[in-house]
């Protein structure tokens, strides 16, 4: 089910559960701004979720709350993801779906990586 990006955060959303390590995750990555893991249920080779640590509901609610040093931090640490992974060539896609007409589910903004085939045009 979507979510409405302007609602404030669940502090018991999915991902604020696996940031305390109460669900198990697959954790590639993590710093002081952003830790990553894999998706569960990946749309290709290699898909993660980079997510960060502060309390964030959406990209809106981040780019327009978080500091920016979180900003920075948060940015950087999705590139060293994928950049740690070997995807900088061939390449991979970032996807960070907003609100309910973005089909946003989990209330914990987070940005999706996929890599491992070409990717076509876009991700529908
Ligand atoms: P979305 O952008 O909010 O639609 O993406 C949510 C993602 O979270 C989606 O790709 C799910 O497969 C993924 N996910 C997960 O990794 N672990 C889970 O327990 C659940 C969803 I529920």
């Amino acid at each position: 089910m979507p979510i409405d990006a302007t609602q404030p955060y669940d502090d018991d959303n999915l991902f604020a559960k696996i940031l305390r390590d109460e669900i198990p995750s697959k954790r590639v990555y993590e710093d002081d701004y952003a830790i990553a893991f894999h998706d569960i249920a990946p749309q290709a080779p290699t898909h993660l979720l980079v997510i960060p640590r502060g309390r964030y509901v959406s990209w809106d609610d981040f780019s327009t709350r978080a500091s920016e040093a979180e900003i920075a931090g948060f940015v950087r640490a999705v590139g060293t993801v994928a950049r740690a992974a070997g995807m900088v060539e061939p390449g991979y896609r970032l996807l960070a779906n907003t609100g309910g007409h973005g089909g946003q589910e989990v209330p914990h903004l987070h940005v999706h990586i996929f890599a491992g085939r070409p990717l076509g045009p876009m991700l529908a």
